[in-house]
């Protein structure tokens, strides 16, 4: 089949699914044609089957805010009709259901159909769709939606009570490849931890939903106990708070600040626990990145984490803001080396029901119901 994507294509998770899942389709034979401001981050160049269409915002003086869902829509209608797109699968709804709708009326005065999934992640419904700057668009948009999923069956509540849609919501769960080879270069632990250091990671966009002070506090209280080290990555608006948290806690030596990277794999490996104390989401991606590499995590309840970390199983979910319950935790799995294995065999073993090959036929199942 040939597929157009529409997402965002910078750090943030669900760009991540939307860039993996053109690749696993691509890696089954359809044409994958992405469609975004700029080359999605986690998108090998010169992969086979797939095409980048980027959308370039013409910037006019007149304009105080330049018109990217036209642009986007624009190019949306080109690349359906040059390339025969079967189905055009918009992740995250703002604004690209939106610009989907309109690019779909374009065509149809052409006399070309092309059915829209839209995909909700998350912030899309629970943070920004919901305002009242944008909820009537968000809902019309996903009403008009010839299909709908949602990446959880909490995020699927959610659209369904702030929003009130009356579009039929599926589920589709996140996915991870587990088949994915292992990164070449050995795991340099040595480079980050000395031998008798525990390493605590997490990764974020460090936005205030992340509650990045959390993680530092929750360090602070692990290592009071426990040799360890924290490592942060990504970047964002709290990052700096954090820093200076650390300075205030006098643990700055103990935590490294690695900034934005697409190589999770390589911090991944030497991790001994993750933390992701968010005060809401959807799913947690990477949470389930996490996991699939044998890490253990500590999380809020929030959102749909509960249907990702499995409570006393790959880790513990505490209450939002809880943060002397989630270093207890924590430290209760780092502290007795056998546990902590246990705990890290069975955070890969939770993570197999998310397996990319279980997953994928899903949304290719749903392609072949609505292609024309
Ligand atoms: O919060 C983020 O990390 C970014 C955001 C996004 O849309 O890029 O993530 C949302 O989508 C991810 C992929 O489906 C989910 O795993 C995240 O839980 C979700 N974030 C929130 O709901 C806050």
């Amino acid at each position: 089949m040939n597929i157009a994507i529409v997402c965002y294509p910078t750090f943030g998770g669900s760009g991540v699914v939307a860039t993996e899942l053109g690749l696993a389709l691509a890696r089954k034979g359809h044409q994958v044609h992405f469609i975004t401001y700029s080359y999605p981050v986690r998108l090998d160049f010169l992969e086979m089957n797939i095409h980048f269409h980027e959308v370039h915002v013409e910037e006019y003086p007149l304009f105080h805010y330049q018109p990217y869902e036209l642009a986007l829509s624009s190019k949306m209608a080109y690349v359906i009709k040059t390339y025969r797109i079967d189905v055009l699968h918009v992740h995250y709804a703002i604004p690209h259901a939106y610009a989907g709708y309109m690019a779909k009326q374009m065509l149809k005065r052409e006399g070309i159909e092309v059915p829209m999934i839209t995909t909700l992640h998350g912030t899309d419904i629970t943070l920004v769709g919901n305002h009242p700057t944008y909820k009537d668009a968000v809902r019309f948009s996903i009403n008009e939606s010839d299909i709908v999923t949602s990446v959880s069956e909490s995020l699927k509540s959610d659209t369904l009570r702030l929003l009130g849609v009356e579009k039929d919501i599926k589920v589709i769960p996140n996915f991870i490849n587990l088949k994915k080879p292992a990164p070449i270069s050995p795991c340099k632990r040595a480079i980050m931890a000395a031998p008798d250091e525990l390493i605590v990671t997490h990764i974020s966009n460090f936005r205030k939903v992340k509650r990045v002070d959390d993680v530092v506090r929750i360090f602070n209280g692990i290592q009071q106990r426990l040799k360890a080290k924290l490592i942060m990555v990504g970047d964002g608006p709290e990052r700096e708070i954090a820093d200076q948290l650390c300075k205030d806690l006098g643990i700055k030596k103990k935590v490294l600040f690695l900034g934005n990277t697409s190589d999770i794999d390589k911090i991944l490996c030497f991790t001994d626990l993750f933390l992701l104390p968010s005060a809401s989401e959807s799913f947690g991606l990477s949470a389930l990145e996490a996991m699939a590499a044998g890490v253990p995590v500590i999380s809020s309840n929030a959102g749909g984490l509960g249907e990702v970390n499995v409570q006393g199983v790959s880790g513990y979910l505490c209450d939002i803001g809880d943060v002397e319950a989630m270093a207890e935790k924590a430290i209760y799995i780092l502290e007795d080396t056998e546990r902590l294995a246990t705990f890290k065999k069975n955070a890969k073993k939770a993570a197999e029901r998310f397996d990319e090959e279980t997953i994928i036929p899903m949304y290719e199942k749903l392609y072949m119901e609505i292609a024309n």
